[in-house]
């Protein structure tokens, strides 16, 4: 059988393998390859797929195994790696043949073949041994390529225009750079590969194709360290002959979109690009087009301004048509500019872009008053809107967004402080024009037109959805309607922030990398998306921004001349590492950032004072206040000490750091964290622990929040300042939460692993203020900023953050559907499933695509029984809780479950069955009382 074949009875036994495993026996006659019922699929490297212009010298390698078979795991595996398409088939493994490998490891395998070099085509693929020895089929090739690894491959200059052109109408706002060249390809090209990076933010263009589908790229860095490229295969674009490359250069935060407001943010420069295309011809020579000062450059473009905060403003009467193809005329051009180089060293962008994900129509158009149209898109997001429109020659068309409306139907926009978030068109008058915006993007659910000729219809805008591209972490649903709408409003706002890092917020002034709004939420947004290249490449920001004495900014990349620093908002950069290596077991970020981690705890350390740090800027941020106008409580029964709030951090922030010591094999690390972190527990309950009440100092929820969280609370004490938090949650609050970002991002673990799951359930279903149900019943759909944030002072009230959700996603998928990592065995090899029946919940159901396949829980209440269905993926084990009176009565497929396959029996726990279970599907019902 020729290996085209092969591989298409193995494509046709995947797709029978689902069916059943009846087909499966036949499938097994037919391809004597593959007498293994695992395959393989899904095949990572660095987390992404067949990621181009990697950096990486060992990168990672990942694949997803699948198997209806019960009890399936990987016993060993064969990696191949080779330089060419054709020489994998033949599976010539030329630059890595990791031969039969007796290991389980399926995912995070660093390659460990022939060095990579810059510009090495890489394509590979996986094969396994199952649990009876058998091997399976190949796995479908994937690939990766290597990018320019050493500043010398770089033969290209920066070039630009350091100066503002008489065109720029304000000092922040310049016209959007043009380049061009055109070059010729003398003979038949094998392969094109363009490298190249343009700051603030660019778009290249070959031959009038503009290269990837990326938008408001390259990611955002801290730009004295760090400046991303971008690798592209373009040997379709390239034309024997004659070609042409342009590119477009936006502000971004390169040019300080702020350097001269009130609340400034840093000027790293003017904008410029960098651009290497390499050629290599049939005949094995080897042609590289640079950018240099051979290219021509000019301001005149059709966009006049452009300033991420304040819009995009655009005139098609100046539309260059052709420039970005050959023989366009580009004598009154100018000739561009070697500039100096940006300060950071050049590195691969190893994200998934940021892209257009999804379009909106608009669900209503109103007039509130003559010529102003407001459209409704019916669900706050981020992006920008497509303008079509027709009519004379300059006419101006000017768009303006806003979360929110005011009563008389006008666009709400004093939230939206110094920002002018406008986009304006200028028509070319050329019929049907087509407009959207290049180098901007706002926060929105209503557009206003104004200027527009003749009467817009719903169909004269359209909203494109606007983020990094980053793949679903799972899916959340159950029978309670309100909370399916909160998962959907944490999920727009969780990806509306994606900004190459996470935002605050998308829409003000602001749209900074604010690091206390992530650092426990962190762990629940996996479950939405699967962040784990993206906060990597966050968690470089924060190394990149970290000062040399230690300290770590509270905004990283610090794009503010303000700089802040304390601990509970950096603690992000010891607290989200932890968050990734429990989700995805990424170890080598623990060990390559932990340097920097051991660093900021040195330094921070010396602001301890007997063994209490009270270096605070920003306490529990966000209280539900008292008075409705309110940004910030003044009541001081509201308010957390903020020596509690950073000595528990910090404390956390120890402990953590030792258990990474004791993963990096570092014992005396692990021995003085961990005892310094003794230290630190003793004086806070010494200060702050008052044996009397049972509470500390003000007894706070978050005061009881953080000391249970982290495991602080004196022996024998935990259930008196438990019960005070129950006491104050539902005797002086009213069944309400009163914490606020930092208290909120525990909370609800916090009452769910004292036993109170239903309180948690109550604050989620609740509708009156302060609850997310309020935000939702006041028609959010994203989260605010505020717990009032439909009175408060529109000085600090964003529609679209996603600081107070708190640990709310992160329950819905780890304790009402009953799916967690075990950090003991992160990455979910070892799999906690234990779901809570909560209230009147009659069913939940999660999904989570974990680095080993998908896990899924499905439970519904029928009557007196339980019906609870999960899959757990090939290579992994399970331990379930399942709630059962009695495990004599609980069956598994229609049988007793003591007789089902790949369930073990381990104990009776609190009401509950637990078991060990095998990888599969299985269905379990039980009697819960
Ligand atoms: C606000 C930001 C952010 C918060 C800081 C302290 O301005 O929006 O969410 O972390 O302040």
């Amino acid at each position: 059988m020729n290996s085209i074949n092969t591989m298409n009875t193995t494509r046709i036994c995947s797709v029978l393998l689902v069916v059943s495993a009846i087909t499966f026996t036949s499938c097994k006659v037919a391809s004597p390859q593959s007498s293994s019922a695992i395959q393989v699929k899904t095949l990572r490297c660095e987390s992404l797929v067949n990621p181009r212009g990697i950096d990486e010298r060992e990168p990672r390698l990942s694949w997803i195994l699948e198997s209806v078979q019960r009890g399936q795991r990987q016993t060993a595996s064969q990696i191949l790696v080779a330089s060419s398409r054709e020489r994998l088939q033949r599976n010539e493994g030329d630059l890595w043949d990791s031969g039969r490998r007796d290991s389980s490891a399926s995912i995070q395998v660093s390659y460990a073949g022939k060095p990579l070099t810059s510009r090495q085509l890489c394509f590979w693929k996986v094969r396994v041994w199952d649990k009876d020895g058998k091997a399976s089929a190949w796995s479908e090739p994937a690939n990766f390529s290597v990018g320019l690894l050493a500043p010398s491959d770089w033969q290209a200059r920066w070039i630009g225009r350091d100066e503002t052109s008489t065109n720029t109408n304000e000092s922040r706002r310049l016209s959007a750079r043009m380049l061009r060249r055109e070059f010729i390809a003398a003979k038949p090209v094998s392969r094109a590969t363009v490298y190249f990076s343009g700051l603030g933010l660019s778009e290249l263009y070959i031959n009038g194709d503009k290269i990837g589908d990326q938008v408001l790229s390259p990611g955002l860095t801290e730009y004295s360290n760090r400046i991303h490229f971008l690798t592209f295969d373009v040997t379709a674009q390239i034309r024997r002959g004659q070609n042409a490359i342009g590119a477009w250069l936006g502000n971004g935060r390169y040019y300080a979109p702020r350097a001269n407001s009130p609340a400034p943010t840093l000027n790293y420069g003017f904008p410029k690009l960098l651009s290497q295309l390499e050629i290599n011809y049939t005949d094995g020579s080897r042609e590289v087009i640079v950018s240099d000062e051979s290219w021509k450059l000019t301001t005149e473009g059709p966009i006049i301004a452009n300033n991420e905060y304040d819009g995009e403003e655009y005139d098609a009467r100046r539309e260059m048509p052709g420039w970005n193809r050959i023989g366009f005329k580009d004598a009154d051009w100018q000739s561009a500019k070697a500039v100096s180089a940006p300060v950071g060293a050049l590195r691969a962008e190893m994200i998934e872009p940021i892209r257009v994900t999804e379009t909106l129509k608009p669900i209503k158009l109103t007039e509130p008053s003559p010529g102003v149209f407001v459209y409704d898109f019916g669900q706050n997001f981020v992006g920008w809107c497509r303008l079509a429109v027709r009519g004379p020659a300059g006419t101006t068309v000017k768009l303006r967004f806003a979360e929110t409306l005011n009563t008389n139907g006008t666009l709400y926009t004093a939230n939206l402080r110094d920002a002018k978030v406008t986009d304006l068109y200028t028509l070319s008058g050329n019929g049907e024009e087509i407009y959207e915006p290049r180098f901007t993007y706002h926060g929105f659910r209503y557009a206003e037109i104004t200027g527009f000729p003749g009467r817009p219809t719903k169909d004269s805008l359209i909203g494109k959805v606007v983020h990094d591209d980053v793949a679903s972490g799972g899916s959340f649903e159950s029978s309670n309607a309100l909370i399916n709408r909160l998962h959907e409003n944490v999920r727009w706002g969780t990806r509306g922030n994606y900004r190459s890092l996470s935002t605050d917020c998308p829409q003000r002034d602001e749209r900074q990398g604010w690091l206390g709004d992530r650092s426990a939420f962190a762990r629940g947004e996996t479950y939405q998306f699967d962040i784990a290249a993206l906060y990597s490449k966050w968690v470089q920001d924060f190394e990149d921004s970290q000062k040399p004495n230690g300290s770590m900014s509270d905004v990283c990349p610090p794009y503010w001349p303000i700089y802040s620093d304390n601990v509970t908002w950096p603690a992000s950069t010891i607290i989200i590492p932890g968050a990734l290596l429990d989700q995805y077991a990424d170890t080598r970020l623990i060990a390559r950032h932990y340097p920097s981690m051991v660093k900021w705890i040195e330094y921070m350390g010396g602001f301890i004072t007997n063994g209490i740090i009270e270096k605070d800027s920003y306490g529990d941020w966000c209280v539900p206040p008292e008075s409705p106008e309110l940004i910030h409580s003044k009541d001081p029964a509201r308010k957390t000490n903020p020596a509690i709030l950073a000595t528990s951090y910090f404390t956390h922030c120890l402990n953590l750091l030792s258990r990474y010591a004791t993963l990096l094999d570092k014992p005396d690390d692990a021995k003085r964290f961990a005892s310094w972190a003794t230290q630190m527990k003793t004086a806070l309950n010494e200060k702050f622990y008052n044996r009397e009440k049972g509470y500390y100092d003000n007894g706070t929820q978050t005061a009881c929040v953080l000391p249970l969280a982290f495991d602080l609370v004196p022996d024998g004490e935990r259930p008196r300042v438990f019960n005070q938090l129950v006491h104050k949650i539902e005797g002086e609050s009213r069944g309400h939460l009163g914490t606020g970002l930092i208290g909120g991002q525990w909370l609800n673990r916090v009452l769910t692993a004292g036993g109170r799951p239903d309180l948690v359930y109550r604050f989620a279903t609740n509708t009156a203020y302060p609850s997310w149900g309020y935000m939702v019943e006041n028609g959010a759909t994203t989260v605010w900023e505020l717990w009032n944030g439909n009175t408060a002072d529109p000085a600090m009230n964003s529609g679209n953050h996603v600081m107070l959700v708190g640990d709310l996603s992160l329950w819905l998928y780890e304790d009402l559907a009953g799916i967690k990592a075990d950090p003991a065995q992160p990455g979910f090899k070892h799999i906690l499933m234990k779901p809570n029946l909560v209230g009147d919940l009659k069913w939940a159901k999660a999904t989570h695509e974990s680095p080993y396949g998908r896990i899924a829980s499905h439970w519904r209440r029928v009557g007196n029984t339980l019906d609870w269905q999960i899959t757990v993926p090939p290579n992994t084990t399970a331990t379930i809780w399942l709630p059962a009176a009695n495990a004599e009565s609980v069956r598994e497929s229609g049988k007793p479950a003591t007789a089902a396959e790949g369930v073990k029996f381990l104990r009776m726990e609190s009401g509950r069955a637990v078991y060990q279970v095998q990888p599969g599907s299985y269905r379990l019902l039980s009697r819960p009382e």
